[in-house]
């Protein structure tokens, strides 16, 4: 039995670090095991401007030890209302990957998102033409729609006609959970790919719902059935550099989640690693994960891949019940539970 996975340092292309007590609480938990990372801007208020996304960037930076290493990059938050030369400033920022849709109301502090893709046309016009990623939330907020269904129903009447018309702009499904979301990634042209969480990988919704609700494991887009989790992994350990990892780790205090309407949301930061390798070592493909983890989203995003390794050694741990801090308490994915995997030597400094 495989003992040890080695890996080039890996990359974090979706996640969300929060701001103030927060940020200072969790930033350093991710940039433990991650050498860059994609920081989500649906702060509030949301980043919408990129001088704020970048006012934010030296925030994370302010909250890590110096000389960390840890290199955060943007997204800036889409409106209905984002001015046109906004996407030529964003251009000039290396740190500046791209814009996030969020439709309105879909997932956490996106009430200031798109109301509908036609109001944002002359944007993605712009950003084919400067060649800034779409990083997408894809789902449906149409109340008609079982949410189950939101991402499928997002994908037949919002992405399949933007790929359409603008065949030249690079999109990220984030944090794809259905077989269809597989199933378009797979058949669109090179300019789109999709990012994964650990908790798809690893759960379906009876982790959500089985013997009690928990939770710590309701996030957005929801936990699907099994068939789903199984096109999830199966795209994961496929090799196709269309996959890459996006932990969506998404912290909130626990008073927040334990409550009768729950934030969504997974802390899966403390041990992401960890839970990919579970997943990947469960199908049998430990060799697919360097690549999904620390090649395809660099490759992706054209970035320079990452130097150095770290290790991850096959050993038993319980993660802690809660992490503690300046901001209060948050439970992780898992907690009081043990893993199977354990990162063994961190991310070298730079
Ligand atoms: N999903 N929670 C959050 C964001 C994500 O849709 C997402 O990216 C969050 O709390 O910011 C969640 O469940
Ligand atoms: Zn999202
Ligand atoms: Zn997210």
């Amino acid at each position: 039995m495989q003992q040890t996975v080695h890996l080039t340092r890996p990359d974090d292309w979706h996640l969300h670090l929060r701001d103030g007590a927060l940020l200072r609480q969790v930033a350093a938990v991710s940039a433990r095991q991650f050498s860059r990372a994609l920081a989500m801007p649906n702060l509030k208020p949301p980043l919408i401007r990129v001088e704020q996304a970048l006012a934010y960037r030296q925030r994370i930076l302010d909250s890590l030890p110096r000389g960390n290493g840890f290199s955060p990059y943007l997204s800036v938050y889409l409106t209905d209302k984002t001015p046109l030369q906004e996407v030529s400033v964003a251009a000039e920022c290396p740190y500046v990957l791209g814009f996030k849709l969020y439709p309105a109301g879909a997932t956490t502090h996106s009430g200031a998102g798109v109301t509908g893709l036609d109001k944002i046309y002359p944007i993605l016009e712009a950003m084919e033409e400067h060649d800034l990623v779409l990083q997408v939330h894809g789902e449906v907020t149409d109340p008609e729609i079982d949410i189950f269904d939101r991402e499928k129903v997002f994908i037949e009447r919002e992405l399949i006609p933007v790929v359409a018309r603008f065949p030249r702009l690079r999109i990220v499904l984030e944090h794809i959970t259905t077989q269809e979301g597989v199933d378009f990634v797979r058949g669109a042209p090179e300019t789109v790919a999709g990012t994964l969480t650990p908790q798809h990988l690893l759960y379906n919704r009876n982790m959500l719902l089985t013997g009690g609700i928990r939770p710590h494991y309701y996030c957005l887009p929801v936990l699907k059935r099994e068939t789903h989790r199984q096109a999830l992994l199966s795209a994961a350990i496929s090799g196709n550099p269309k996959f890459f990892l996006g932990t969506d780790s998404a912290p909130h205090l626990r008073q927040h989640k334990e409550t009768d309407c729950g934030c969504a949301g997974c802390f899966s930061a403390p041990a992401a690693l960890e839970l990919y390798a579970e997943a990947f070592d469960q199908a049998g493909a430990l060799d697919k994960l360097e690549a999904f983890a620390s090649f395809h989203g660099a490759d992706f995003y054209r970035l320079p891949r990452n130097s150095g390794k770290i290790v991850l050694r096959r050993s038993e741990w319980t993660m802690p019940t809660s992490y503690g801090g300046e901001a209060g308490e948050i439970v992780p994915l898992r907690a009081g539970e043990t893993l199977r995997w354990r990162l063994s030597s961190y991310p070298e400094k730079p």
